[in-house]
């Protein structure tokens, strides 16, 4: 019998999570509850609050934008049964971790993150030492949990890298301690593009509403977000280098149906770019339905979600701390 892998994937309470994120890692977070095996693997996913504390906000509105977050995850099928479903810093052993990991992290390689310079040029008035480090957290809430897989978009590769370099570093410096985690990128969707600058990844805090389909956008909003898409003049619909707008809603109605480009080419021969939009909205509005049906239900019953909280960071707690007392003891702390 094979022994189980680990999956771990985060994500940010940053708002209404993007068609970006669903395609790139929630659906892929979904399926991988099921191994296709005998053997299930063990699934931990969470909201990672801590990291949302990067950009400043509203108490308020954090508070309620991780709630909100955990109820979209248990929304998309993620249970008690085939998951451990956990907020961040309900498992406080990931900071402890974190702290052990910036000693083996070089500050020139956390220089080099793109994300950090690019959302320091979005954040100007605001360049924490949180945005600077959150790679090093990010490689702790993979490490904690010895994940073998994370589900994650393109735009997170080279945090996923910098997180095996730590875990090798570590290792050899100290010891096997860590499992070298592997990132899972889908074959489509890793990388889904804004609708209004198709060169543009999607992205939740794009300030243009018209680039993003968010989760909970009604039908018409979706509709019309998907007319409005920049596309290019050549009328064809054919996936080419130069046709990104196009290139973009075709990965999207692939994601949505499982067709491959070639049979999205073949459906839409001799037809316009209008009667392509009108299709892919409508791949859209059934992909989403489910979990437009489920997350209403769950987001007005905040006794089973803080409940299901409370079980996951029970949960999540046991290997996180085991794994974190490994490390202190690997690296020298007193352990009384
Ligand atoms: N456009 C995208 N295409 C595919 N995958 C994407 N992801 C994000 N955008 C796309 C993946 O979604 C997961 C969760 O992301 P996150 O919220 O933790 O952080 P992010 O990458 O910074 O996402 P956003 O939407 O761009 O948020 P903001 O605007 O708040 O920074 C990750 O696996 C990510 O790869």
């Amino acid at each position: 019998m094979p022994t189980p892998k680990t999956v771990l994937s985060l994500i940010q309470a940053t708002g209404v999570p993007t068609l970006g994120n669903y395609l790139g890692a929630l659906k892929n977070w979904a399926s991988m509850t099921d191994s296709g095996t005998d053997t299930p693997n063990n699934c931990i996913y969470g909201v990672a609050d801590l990291h949302a504390l990067t950009v400043r906000r509203p108490p308020a509105e954090q508070r309620r934008q991780t709630f909100e977050m955990y109820a979209t995850l248990l929304a998309l099928g993620l249970k008690r049964e085939n998951s451990i479903v956990m907020v961040q810093s309900h498992v406080p052993s990931h900071t402890m971790l974190n702290w052990l990991l910036c000693c083996s992290t070089q500050f020139g390689e956390a220089s080099r993150m793109t994300q950090f310079k690019d959302k320091s040029q979005q954040h100007a008035d605001n360049i924490n030492l949180g945005l600077f480090t959150y790679p090093t957290l990010m490689a702790a809430d993979i490490l904690i949990y010895q994940a073998h897989y994370v589900p994650v978009g393109d735009d997170q590769k080279q945090h996923l890298e910098l997180a095996r370099n730590i875990a090798e570093r570590f290792n050899g410096l100290y010891g096997e301690t860590f499992v070298i985690p592997e990132p899972y990128i889908g074959k489509q969707g890793g990388r889904v593009m804004s609708l209004q600058d198709p060169t543009k990844k999607m992205s939740k805090s794009d300030p243009n509403p018209k680039a993003c389909i968010f989760m909970l956008d009604p039908p018409e909003v979706i509709r019309k977000k998907c007319r409005s898409a920049v596309t290019d003049s050549e009328a064809s619909v054919r996936f080419a280098e130069g046709k990104d707008g196009i290139n973009n809603l075709m990965s999207i109605y692939s994601c949505c149906t499982g067709e491959s480009y070639e049979q999205i080419e073949h459906t839409f021969v001799g037809k316009g770019y209008g009667d392509f939009k009108n299709a892919v909205a409508e791949a859209i509005i059934e992909e989403l339905r489910p979990f437009q049906t489920e997350y209403p239900k769950l987001l007005a019953d905040k006794a089973y979600l803080e409940q299901c909280a409370r079980e996951g960071a029970g949960a999540a707690a046991r290997i996180a701390d085991r794994t974190t007392a490994k490390a202190m003891k690997k690296c020298g702390l007193w352990m009384v």
